[in-house]
Order: structure tokens, then sequence, then C-alpha cells
């Protein structure tokens, strides 16, 4: 460590400085120090849903960027992914003792050829925070994987999600075949990640598409609702 890292004491920074300093820390992939401003946040009575929005999800939007724009590549951004699943895990159980009696079951997970799970990992936590049961099948489901877990599981949500426009496509694949299979109106679909749009949703036949964890989270509180509420007017 250099003698200029060892100027910057994280614990003596106010709230905007640490935010700002855990946005070059998130980018330099510097995992200890992202979870020792987590844990400074959290101390000075930050929510863990606003540590998870303003310092993690503001950061990994500047990376982002910068991958795209050709600045960071492969390696770096592995490192902040790296970093940044430190300080979710971190915030994991506080989001979820935050939240709410269990209010539905969900299903979730990235789609095949895509190994993607930041953003599925936080719809996750932020469901799970909110009272949801969440069986998280992790990245590169097949359709196979889909409605084994679909079907062991019956939960009453399924999500999926994908980052690249090559992967997308895949979740009409897994509607398709639910569809083929006569389930389709068993689940709720929800579908998400940043090349999505309400449009792709609807094309593919999702219930809805899910511009964010907090999004998805309303979304699939909404709709759990309607379908209970539903059972119980049919029943
Ligand atoms: Co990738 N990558 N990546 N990458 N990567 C993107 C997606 C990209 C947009 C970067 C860019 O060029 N700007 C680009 C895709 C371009 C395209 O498809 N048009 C890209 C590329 C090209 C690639 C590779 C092909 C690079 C290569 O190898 N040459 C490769 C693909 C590997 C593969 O999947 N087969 C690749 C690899 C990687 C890493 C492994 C290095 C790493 C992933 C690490 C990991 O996830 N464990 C990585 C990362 C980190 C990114 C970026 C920088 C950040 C993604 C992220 O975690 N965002 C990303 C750039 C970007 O998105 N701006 C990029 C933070 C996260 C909180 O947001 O995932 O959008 P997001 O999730 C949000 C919402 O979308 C929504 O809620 C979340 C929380 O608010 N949401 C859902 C997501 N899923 C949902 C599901 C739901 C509901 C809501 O269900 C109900």
């Amino acid at each position: 460590m250099s003698d200029q890292d060892d100027e910057i004491i994280l614990s003596e920074l106010s709230d905007e400085d640490l935010v700002a300093q855990m946005y070059d820390d998130l980018y330099d992939g510097m995992k200890e120090e992202i979870e020792e401003g987590v844990n400074i946040l959290i101390a000075r009575g930050w929510t863990p849903y606003r540590v998870l929005t303003e310092a993690l999800v503001g950061g990994m939007t500047i990376v982002g960027h910068d991958f795209r724009d050709g600045i960071l590549f492969v390696p770096e951004v592995l490192l902040a992914a790296n970093a940044m699943k430190g300080g979710m895990f971190i915030l994991k159980p506080l989001l979820i003792a935050t939240g709410a009696p269990r209010v539905g079951k969900m299903v979730i997970g990235t789609v095949k050829g895509d190994i993607h799970d930041i953003g599925k990992n936080l719809v996750g936590m932020m469901m799970e925070g909110a009272g949801f049961e969440v069986i998280d099948l992790g990245i590169n489901n097949s359709v196979e994987s889909y409605m084994g877990a679909l079907e062991s599981e019956q939960p009453d949500i399924l999500g999926m999600s994908a980052l690249l426009t090559t992967t997308m496509p895949y979740m009409k694949v897994v509607i398709d075949t639910l569809v083929e299979k006569g389930v389709r109106d068993d689940y709720i679909v929800l579908v998400g990640g940043a090349p999505l749009n309400e449009e792709f949703g609807r094309a593919i036949g999702a219930d809805a598409y899910c511009r964010d964890a907090a999004v998805a989270v309303e979304t699939a509180k909404t709709l759990v609702a309607r379908k209970h509420n539903q059972g119980a007017v049919h029943a």
C-alpha cells in the first residue's frame, strides 16, 4: 500500500466523500474497502437499501459506462463485481431483517448463455427483504432448469434476468415452453436486465418487465395480491 493510500481513513470522511471514495474503490475492485465503507454507512444510520442503491449500484453504474466505452476490460470489471458482492453480502441479512412477512414465492435465474448475476442477486435480496421466499437458480439456466424448478418449487413467480442482447431472446423460449406445456397461467412471469424494456417484455409474453429491483418488488406484490384475490373469487 502506498503512502497516499495510507492517508485515506474511510471512517473520517463525510458521507458524501465516503460515497465518492467507495465509487473509486469499487472501480478499483477493492473488496475490503467496500465492505468497510458499507459497515461505516450502516453504523451512521443509512438504511441498507440506501447503501445498496446510492453507494454500490451508483458505483457500478460508473464501471458499466467505462466498460462500454472500452476504458475498463473484463478482468477489471470482474474485480469490481467481486467488490460489489462483498458489500451485498453484508447488506443481504439486513435487507431481509427489515422485510415483511412471507408474501409469496419466486424462482429466479439468469438465462442460458449469460453469466451476469449481480442484478439478479440484487432482485433476489430485495424480494427476500420484502417477504418473498426466493429460490435462486444462479446463472446460465436452460429451459429444463427453469421447468424443473417450477415443478419442484411451485412458486407464484418466475423471474428471469438477461444482460446481453444475445441472451435476452432466450426468455421467449422459456415462456413459449410454458405455453406449450399448458402451464403459462400458473405463474407470474417477470423479466429484467439492462438491455430489456417494456415493449420487449410484452412482445415475449411476460407479465411485466421490471426496470430495477424496487420495481420488481412492487410489481411482484401487486401481481401476487391480484392472483390470490382471483383465486379467492373463483374458489
Ligand atoms: Co458484461 N456486459 N459482459 N460483464 N457487464 C454488460 C451487460 C454490457 C452492457 C457492457 C457494455 O458493453 N456496456 C455488455 C452487453 C452488451 C450487449 O449485450 N449489447 C456486456 C458484455 C458485452 C459482456 C461480455 C460479452 C464481455 C466479453 O466477454 N467480451 C461478457 C459476457 C459473458 C456472458 O454472460 N456470457 C461479459 C462479462 C461480464 C463480467 C463477467 C466481467 C461481469 C459480470 C460479473 C457478474 O455478474 N458476476 C460483467 C459486468 C459486471 C457488466 C456490467 C459492467 C455491469 C452489470 C451489472 O452488474 N450491473 C454491464 C454494463 C451495464 O449493465 N451497464 C455489462 C449492476 C446491476 C445492479 O444492474 O444487472 O442491470 P443490472 O440489474 C438491475 C436491473 O436490470 C434489474 O434490476 C437490477 C437491480 O436494480 N434486473 C432485473 C436485472 N435482472 C432482473 C430480473 C428481474 C427483475 C429485474 O426479474 C424479476
